[in-house]
């Protein structure tokens, strides 16, 4: 026990919690002060086993071309910090957020664009315009190849964000043709994106706090969130279950359909897109205002 839980004693350990003090899993590796700028978005790349880390360096809907994707080692290594985009030899990038791989190619959303790279050499392979979307934000791909996207469907107004009237879910069908699964306030506004074996999909609202789950014949169900949570990133486990980040809270949730969510990872200021690395169980976690990764052994 510290001298400092020695002196706040349980009613001020509680006071402490409530604060947001809880006690959790330290860190098995954190990335500070090494170059990330306002980092949105980690994703395994599985197969060349390395993490790609997106920054929007600067605000999430500025054109501004100084964004870029960090490709991170498992081990910690920041092997290359500008591997795409500003800094880099390889491509534009204005505020990339989510990604998503479909063989080799890297697919990145960019507000109103869906950047696509080669996975191995980086090359840029052209770019899938989103028609009428304002936001994108997170990408998740499906078993067919089909790559999903969100649109958060607000924009800057009066300095400000509001709503676009464009929040919706689309799909980039293998052959390139953009389809809308879903518009309109059913969807809130989406920000994490998972897409199951079946097609189904489910996604973690910012301003609604829910996470709902819309299956291929549209029938939409609700999993217990955390309550008026600001959802970002969304990643399923090996087990099953999902794991949803939250800004209110600064922490990282596990959600089941048929569970109260419970914390799984306390003392995250602003944890954006979450990654998972299913080979070794750990997530991935961007620490956006903070320009901090961590690296979490998950149980
Ligand atoms: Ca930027
Ligand atoms: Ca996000």
């Amino acid at each position: 026990m510290t001298n400092m839980r020695r002196m706040l004693g349980a009613a001020g350990l509680a006071l402490l919690a409530a604060c947001g003090g809880e006690k959790g899993p330290e860190p098995d590796i954190k990335l500070l002060d090494v170059g990330f700028a306002d980092p949105e978005s980690v994703l395994h790349d599985s197969v060349a086993d390395v993490y790609l880390v997106s920054n929007l360096n600067g605000s999430p809907l500025d054109k501004d071309g100084n964004g870029f994707i960090a490709r991170v080692l498992p081990s910690g290594d920041t092997a290359n910090m500008h591997w795409l985009g500003s800094g880099g030899n390889r491509g534009m990038l204005n505020a990339p957020k989510g990604m998503g791989i479909v063989a080799d190619t890297l697919y990145v959303a960019d507000i109103d664009v869906v950047r696509r790279f080669h996975r191995v050499t980086g090359a840029m392979l052209g770019e899938v315009p989103i028609p009428g979307s304002t936001f994108l934000n997170d990408i998740a791909t499906g078993p067919d190849g089909s790559v999903y996207v969100t649109d958060m469907g607000l924009k800057m107004g009066g300095g400000r964000m509001e709503a676009s009237g464009s929040a919706a879910i689309h799909r980039i069908l293998p052959g390139g043709r953009v389809q809308t699964l879903a518009k309109g306030p059913e969807v809130g506004t989406p920000n994490g994106i998972v897409v199951d074996a079946d097609g189904t999909v489910t996604i973690a609202g910012y301003t609604t706090g829910e996470v709902v789950r819309i299956a291929p014949n549209g029938t939409r169900t609700v999993i217990p969130a955390p309550r008026r949570g600001q959802l970002d990133g969304l990643v399923r486990e090996r087990d099953g279950a999902l794991l949803v980040s939250d800004w209110k809270r600064s922490a990282v949730y596990r959600v089941r359909p048929d569970a109260e969510p419970e914390i799984a990872v306390p003392n995250l200021p602003s944890p954006a897109d979450i990654g998972y690395d299913a080979r070794r169980n750990r997530l991935l976690v961007p620490l956006m205002t903070v320009n901090r990764v961590e690296i979490y052994a998950l149980p």
